[in-house]
């Protein structure tokens, strides 16, 4: 394949241990394994934030995608747009389902699960991530958390995938479930468990792991080299 024709995927140059395997590039590059389609990474830096990056991702966060002459950000409209067209990971007939779905995980899954992680991570190391909140906020945000967790817990007791086979519903749902969960946040959930296991155990999330590990350690070769 011409390299013109390769999407290119932007993450960071490099981030400490504790996000990696973590860091939502991780969605797309997963994606790039399920469509066999090659692609190529280029970096930002963490901070300052570029220009080039701001450009791309008015937020300077990561993913960003170009391909076919067009900046992508957004991992849920990254993963719509770069599906469509592909039967299996997107198909027509379900679109609508579909995009429910990922709506459902970036804004009411993942809004429950990411304020409790960062509460319990701030807990555990308030040099990283600041004060830690009361334990009653703590308390609160876990229930919020539960009560999302629990209607899913349900809509998974009938089906193995949100939306018939495995789609791109599946890859945000299922990672924002598998952050929360090797974070203790799906104990008592084993109808949860059973799926993350299920789409983890997938050869193209297992790829997309190990491509996003291999960045950060050749990121920490490079940096070595210049120390
Ligand atoms: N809603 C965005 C969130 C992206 C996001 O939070 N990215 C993190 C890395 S996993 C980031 O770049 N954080 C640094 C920052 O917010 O400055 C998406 O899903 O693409």
């Amino acid at each position: 394949m011409p390299d013109a024709d390769m999407p290119i995927l932007f993450t960071y140059e490099w981030v400490p241990d504790f996000p990696r395997g973590y860091v939502r590039d991780l969605r797309i590059r997963w994606l790039f394994h399920e469509m066999d389609q090659p692609y190529r990474v280029e970096t930002v830096p963490f901070a300052p934030k570029s220009a080039e990056h701001l450009a791309m991702q008015p937020f300077g966060q990561v993913p960003a995608v170009r391909w076919r002459g067009r900046n992508w950000f957004e991992t849920g409209a990254i993963l719509l747009g770069l599906a469509t067209g592909h039967d299996r990971l997107l198909p027509e007939a379900r679109r609508a389902e579909i995009t429910e779905w990922l709506f459902a995980a970036a804004n009411s899954v993942e809004m429950s699960t990411q304020p409790w992680i960062f509460a319990a991570a701030s807990l555990a190391a308030p040099q990283i991530f600041g004060p830690a909140p009361a334990p009653e906020v703590i308390e609160r945000l876990a229930q919020r958390m539960k009560t999302r967790l629990g209607a899913m817990e349900t809509v998974l007791t009938t089906r193995d995938w949100l939306a018939g086979d495995f789609t791109i519903a599946d890859i945000l749902m299922a990672d924002v479930l598998r952050i929360a969960g090797d974070k203790g946040g799906l104990e008592g959930y084993p109808v949860l468990q059973s799926y993350v296991a299920r789409a983890t155990a997938r050869p193209a999330f297992r790829k997309a792991h190990a491509d996003q590990m291999a960045h950060w350690a050749a990121a920490d070769a490079a940096r070595a080299a210049v120390a």
